[in-house]
Parts: C-alpha cells; sequence; structure tokens
C-alpha cells in the first residue's frame, strides 16, 4: 500500500526555529499534525525536492524513532529519490554533516535537542542542515517559519512502518530508503586529519589513561569504534556509552555542571590523564586534563597555536573564526600566526559561509564548541582527537601546554552565567533595560575600569554581505574585559539571560588564579547594569560554565 494522502491541517504559531532548530518539548511534537507540518512547510521551502537524496538521523533521544517513520513518509510524498538514514534512526549531527558531504546529498534533517534534557517529558527538536553540511542559514529557516504559519495541507505516504535496523536498501513507494552506518564513514574521515598510528601509541603505553563520557548519548558507539577498537585505548575507556532514549536521565550538557562523574575522576591525584564528554548530538566537547579544565575559549585557542602539529592542519589555517560571546584568546594566537580571525553571532550557521569560501580552517564557540572546514557543524570527537594527536606530539600533560599557552599569550579569565527559565517579560525587560543605558556607557568608569564600546552586536556575513541583527548586548573595557548579554535561542521553559564575563590578565603571577574571584568585580557590575535581582527575584545564577 503506497498511496499519497493529502491531509489537511491547520498552523501552529510557534514554529519558529532557534539558533539550532526547532525545539520543544515532546509533548508539544506529540500534537497531532505537528511535526507533520514542520516538515511540510520546510519541503514547501526547499522548493522541488523531486529527484533528490536527503539524509536523515538524530541523536536517539524519545521520540526519534517515530518522527523518523513519519518524515520517511512525508518524504516519500515529496518525491525525493533516495534517504540515507543512519542505522537504527540515528546519526551524530557531525556525522550528519559528514554523511551529506560525502554522498552529495541536498540536505539533511537531524533529529536533535542537543544537550537539553530528553525522555517523554524532556525536549526534542528537529533541524535542517544544507548540501554543504551545515545549519541552514537564517533565510531558510525564517522562510520555514513563515510557511509554517500558512500551511494547511500536507502530503504524506501511506504505508508500513520500514526497518531500519538492518543495513541497506527498502523502498518506500517510488523512494529508496538506504539504511547506512555512519561509524565508519566518520571514522575514515577523522583517520584522514590525525595521526592516528602517534595517538595509538599513547593510548596503548601504559602510562596514558584517558575517560571519555559518552554521556549515555550518541557519540557512544563512535567513541568505541574510534578510541577503544582503532586506537586501543583501554576497554572501558568509553564511559556512559550505550545511547539511551533519556539519556540515563541526566542532562547531556558536556561542562563542570553535568558531566560530575567525569570531573570527579579527572580530580583525583591518581585519575586519568586526560578526560572529554561530548552532548546529546556530539557536537560539542569538554576537554580536561587532570586537575585542569580547559575553557572551550582557551580550547579553541590552543588548537588554533598547535594545528601545525596535526597532519590535516600542517599545511597552514587560513583563518579562525569564534562567535562573538567566545573570549578574544584564539584571537592573540591568530594574531601571532599572521591569520584573520572573525567575530561571528552565536550558532554554527553564521560559520559555514566563511568555510565555504576558505576563510576560516578553525571555529569554535565559548558554549563547548568547536569544528573545522573537515565538515559543517562542530564536531566532539574531533576536539577529542585533536586533543589527543597535540598530547602524542609534544609529549607533555594537558596542564603543561595550559600553562605555557597561557604564559606565552596571557589568560583570558572567562565564564558564563545562566539565569534560566526566567518569565519572557522579565528576561526581556532586562534586555531592553540594557539597550536603553548603551548610549550612555562608553566612557564611564566601573571600579578602575572604563567602557570602550557598547553595542547591539549585529553582523554583517562578509561573503554573502547578509546582515544579522540584535546578536547580543556587548560591553568592551579599556582593558580588553568584556561582559556580554544575549537570551539564549535554544531552551524550551520560559527564557534564559546568559551573561558571558570576560578580564585578560598578562602578569605571570596571576595567571593561575580562581575564575570566578578574578572576575568577581565584571560579575558586580553585570548585576548592576541588568537589575536582574530585582526585575527576577535571583541572586545567582542556575549554572556557571
Ligand atoms: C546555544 C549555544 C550556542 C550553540 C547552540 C547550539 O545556543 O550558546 O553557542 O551554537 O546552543 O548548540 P543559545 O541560543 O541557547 O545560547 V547545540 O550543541 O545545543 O546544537
Ligand atoms: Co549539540
Amino acid at each position: 500500500m503506497t498511496a499519497i494522502r493529502t491531509v489537511s491541517t491547520t498552523p501552529f504559531a510557534d514554529q519558529k526555529p532557534g539558533t539550532s532548530g526547532l525545539r520543544k518539548k515532546v509533548s508539544v511534537f506529540q500534537q497531532p499534525h505537528y511535526l507533520e507540518n514542520f516538515v511540510q512547510a520546510l519541503f514547501d521551502t526547499l522548493g522541488s525536492c523531486r529527484g533528490q537524496t536527503l539524509v536523515l538521523g538524530g541523536d536517539g533521544r524519545y521520540y526519534n524513532d517515530i518522527a523518523a517513520q513519519t518524515i520517511l513518509k512525508l518524504a516519500a510524498a515529496a518525491g525525493y529519490s533516495r534517504v540515507l538514514v543512519g542505522l537504527n534512526g540515528l546519526l551524530s549531527t557531525p556525522a550528519a554533516s559528514a554523511v551529506i558531504r560525502k554522498y552529495s546529498a541536498s540536505g539533511g534533517i537531524i533529529l536533535s535537542a542537543s544537550h537539553n534534557p530528553g525522555g517523554v517529558n524532556g525536549d526534542f527538536g528537529i533541524k535542517y542542515n544544507i548540501s554543504n553540511g551545515g545549519p541552514a542559514p537564517e533565510k531558510v529557516t525564517d522562510a520555514v517559519y513563515e510557511r509554517s504559519k500558512s500551511i494547511d495541507h500536507y502530503r504524506i505516504l501511506e504505508g508500513d512502518d520500514v526497518a531500519l535496523e538492518r543495513l541497506g536498501e527498502i523502498r518506500l513507494g517510488a523512494m529508496v530508503v538506504e539504511v547506512v552506518d555512519p561509524v565508519q564513514d566518520y571514522a575514515d574521515l577523522m583517520g584522514t586529519l590525525f595521526d592516528f598510528d602517534r595517538i595509538r601509541e599513547l593510548l596503548t603505553s601504559n602510562r596514558f589513561t584517558m575517560r571519555f563520557d559518552a554521556m549515555h548519548a550518541i557519540t557512544g558507539p563512535y567513541a568505541h569504534a574510534i578510541l577503544e577498537d582503532e586506537l586501543g585505548a583501554a576497554a572501558g575507556s568509553v564511559m556512559n556509552g550505550q545511547p539511551l532514549p533519556d539519556f540515563g536521565g541526566g542532562h547531556p550538557d558536556p561542562n563542570l555542571a553535568h558531566a560530575e562523574e567525569l570531573v570527579a575522576l579527572l580530580s583525583r591525584g591518581d585519575g586519568p590523564q586526560f578526560g572529554a564528554a561530548a552532548d546529546g548530538d556530539g557536537d560539542r566537547n569538554m576537554i580536561l586534563g587532570r586537575g585542569v579544565f580547559v575553557s572551550p575559549s582557551d580550547s579553541l585557542a590552543m588548537l588554533t597555536a598547535n594545528a601545525d602539529l596535526v597532519p590535516g592542519y600542517r599545511a597552514g589555517l587560513t583563518g579562525v573564526a569564534r562567535s562573538m560571546p567566545t573570549s578574544q584568546a584564539v584571537d592573540r594566537v591568530a594574531a601571532k600566526l599572521g591569520i584573520s580571525c572573525y567575530e561571528t553571532p552565536t550558532g554554527w550557521k553564521f560559520f559555514g559561509n566563511l568555510l565555504d569560501a576558505d576563510m576560516a580552517t578553525l571555529c569554535g564557540e565559548e558554549s563547548f564548541g568547536t569544528g573545522s572546514n573537515h565538515i559543517r557543524e562542530k564536531d566532539g570527537l574531533w576536539a577529542v582527537l585533536f586533543w589527543l594527536n597535540v598530547l602524542a606530539a609534544r609529549g607533555q600533560s594537558v596542564a603543561e601546554i595550559v600553562h605555557q599557552h597561557w604564559a606565552e599569550f596571557g589568560r583570558n579569565y572567562y565564564s558564563r552565567h545562566d539565569y534560566e527559565a526566567l518569565d519572557i517579560d522579565a528576561a526581556n525587560g532586562i534586555i531592553e533595560h540594557l539597550r536603553a543605558q548603551m548610549q550612555m556607557l562608553p566612557g564611564q568608569s566601573f571600579g578602575g575600569r572604563q567602557v570602550s564600546l557598547a553595542d547591539d552586536f549585529a553582523y554583517t556575513d562578509p561573503v554573502d554581505h547578509s546582515v544579522s541583527q540584535h546578536q547580543g548586548i556587548r560591553i568592551g573595557f579599556s582593558d580588553s574585559a568584556r561582559i556580554i548579554f544575549r537570551l539564549s535561542g535554544t531552551g524550551t521553559e520560559g527564557a534564559t539571560l546568559r551573561i558571558y564575563l570576560e578580564a585578560y590578565e598578562s602578569n605571570q603571577t596571576k595567571l593561575n588564579l580562581d575564575t570566578q574571584d578574578v572576575l568577581a568585580d565584571l560579575i558586580a557590575i553585570a548585576k548592576q547594569l541588568t537589575d536582574i535581582e530585582q526585575r527576577t527575584g535571583r541572586k545567582s545564577p542556575t549554572v556557571i560554565t
């Protein structure tokens, strides 16, 4: 039975994609027609899908399997000739990007709410990536949202569910569903970038142990295959490697707050030399050494400074890019290397054009995201392999590399304070309040620091000249300290205010201080400028990273 049925529907008003796709509570996606409306709005926006190849996969969270079947039937009705689906409907975000590129697909759908908790009471999400393998740019997501507001029908093939637990090809109407195993493709790609022999030597030497925490999310199978099977890390080096629909009840966000078990291991005097974790969909990473946490902004700077040790980047970097709230640590490395450093709005989609135009080779965000021109997404395991390659080549510990870096470039003390689940009006009120003060701030002094810049960050893409406004309130001080304020575009409950704090220190005797202590005066300024306690009743942030 493969008839195509036209189903009439009415629009949902809330299908506006955020920083990274459409993210909602599972119960929102479970409403009749909700998923179908959004996917049909996407297909309508893309124009003719006839004869094209689509990639489909997700991070395995609750509802992944049901959504994948629905999307296959919508894709068949839209005229796709082939859909490449990850085994069991699973693909990490970086693997999806790699598969789109390798097989020249016209795009891909990734089912994920990334670092947000999963399970029946958790979050679900859907994002679309274009043919370069990267997140759809704003002009596409804006158009999908517009279309979702007027949609009145969708078309879906009537048929049985497709078996996704076996590799091979299955027909669905006129469309071919090809179930692929993405792990090998991804591992092969990593093998072209990194010195696997050298990493294997390190991982099999009895002086070195590591832990990779997959947080019961998508990277488990990739990490087992690459780190343990291919590179010889001891069995058990991968923790929480079994993907679960609710991530074992945890919060699959690789940071000091949520990867507690790993952090505790690495803080022991006899702990592993290296630790790392990835998020729900495998695009974020946290890097730890014994007794040391590498802030993501520092990680980007350090990878840039050590790229000549890695085969895939030995030929040199054309440039680097960081999101605006990411610390300026990498800017100092770029200046030394004599390469350009671009400052983009938050979200990986803004790196796509720079990578396509070969203006940047490495990119990163303070939110535990690093990546390169090998794909068009941030890539958690890639960052882990990059660090392992650097450790193997330098023969030093993570702590030694970090301390030498600070000694050479100075240290950008950095922290992000998140106030989650705020009343939406109160959060918008804070941003308005900041905007209202902006013009008067330059020249003002706060405890010895003078404001040199205060603006509402706007970005003009240097390649296609598209302009993105209101990307965060940026306050810079004459000593290059900064405070940035923006509202999250990935949350599903109320509003989240993110406050990003950064202070630069080059005095060699002050490179090992406590981050929150160093930033205390900036934290006080941020509280004063936002009036946050008065406006929200919150005395302290929900999460500090
Ligand atoms: C957050 C991060 C941003 C990241 C985005 C998607 O967005 O701040 O840097 O690109 O998540 O990451 P926001 O709008 O909540 O600040 V992922 O790994 O959750 O897809
Ligand atoms: Co993610």
